[in-house]
């Protein structure tokens, strides 16, 4: 695997989430593979989970890590090419890409959308300059439209919490006071979509997510319908995907405090699962009830995030 973005890259699930059981069951099993060796991960922007867990992938696998987080200590970066660098970026991608490929033998990369140009968000437009230019194995650890790192964890979580073979996932937004990525609920629609299980999203109206990931997942505006049912609830906030309405990419289009996930609409749900992939605000996203409660998944969620970073990685070790 040279590239991690998107589900179909790991090949069928199946394996993918086996791999991953037995990998939890002995997570140093690898170790000898990364010997020598050495992962660079870059942070464009913030990470508690990503930061921690991939770390502890990699180093499951015998890696040696070096993290960079670009703007602490890093010279601030160009990233369009044509650009008169007269302002404060001193290095352009285009160097410092290749640069950075000569200390390490694959790269994780977060760097968030940008939510003014959805063209060059939907193009990846920073991550496909380290997968051009840097010649390595390049994964996403949550770039502009993609979380796959989470979206993998999710599935294995849900994989271990199911109750019935083919559960009712109910993808759900939620309110939020700032402006989100897509890339969370882009992901974990494209990987329930390919998984074995019934996806239901609900959002208000012009929150409709991008085709490439949502595929023809029915779409329920109703969220007290769509919880009907439910066997894992899975909220997050995301800004507008500028789908029916190009102009209001990347805004807050409602910050409706009627779609707050609370006890009395997990009520609905056949004794759901609640998820979220953190960090979360709680009482804008979920009530503390909710989070607290013995059906909240969110820490089981964060702790296979170490598994899926070490499948995914290891992957990419056995492709060098
Ligand atoms: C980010 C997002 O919504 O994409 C990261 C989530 C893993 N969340 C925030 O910026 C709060
Ligand atoms: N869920 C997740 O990716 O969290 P971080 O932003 O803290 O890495």
């Amino acid at each position: 695997m040279h590239t991690f973005l998107h589900a179909a890259d790991i090949g069928p699930l199946d394996l993918a989430l086996s791999e991953a059981a037995a990998i939890k069951q002995d997570r140093y099993r690898y170790e000898a593979l990364g010997r020598h060796k050495t992962a660079l991960l870059i942070f464009f922007n913030n990470s508690l989970r990503t930061r921690l867990s991939t770390q502890k992938a990699a180093r499951n696998l015998g890696l040696d890590v070096v993290v960079l987080d670009v703007n602490q200590g890093a010279w601030k970066l160009e990233t369009e090419r044509g650009v008169v660098m007269d302002g404060d970026k001193s290095e352009h991608l285009l160097e410092a890409v290749p640069v950075m490929a000569q200390y390490c033998d694959l790269i994780g990369v977060r760097t968030f959308a940008g939510l003014t140009d959805r063209d060059a968000d939907y193009a990846e437009n920073i991550l496909s300059q380290f997968i051009r230019y840097s010649g390595r194995p390049v994964f996403s650890m949550e770039s502009a439209t993609a979380h796959p790192l989470q979206a993998f964890a999710d599935l294995i979580t849900i994989e271990e919490h199911k109750r019935k073979p083919r559960p009712k996932v109910v993808l759900t937004w939620a309110p939020h006071p700032r402006a989100l990525p897509q890339a969370v609920p882009n992901s974990f629609a494209e990987w329930m979509r390919a998984a074995d299980v019934d996806l239901v999203v609900t959002h208000p109206e012009g929150y409709e997510l991008d085709p490439l990931f949502v595929g023809d997942a029915r779409v329920e505006y109703d969220q007290r319908r769509a919880f009907e049912g439910a066997d894992f609830v899975y909220a997050k906030n995301w800004s507008c995907p500028g789908v029916t309405n190009p102009a209001d990419y990347g805004k807050v289009l409602s910050k409706d405090m009627d779609w707050t996930v609370d006890a009395a609409k997990m009520a609905l749900t056949n004794d759901a699962a609640f998820m979220h992939c953190l960090p979360v605000r709680r009482n804008m996203i979920v009530t503390d009830d909710v989070i607290e409660s013995p059906r909240s998944l969110v820490i089981p969620e964060a702790a296979n995030r170490e598994i899926s970073a070490t499948v995914v990685i290891k992957r990419m070790l056995e492709s060098l």
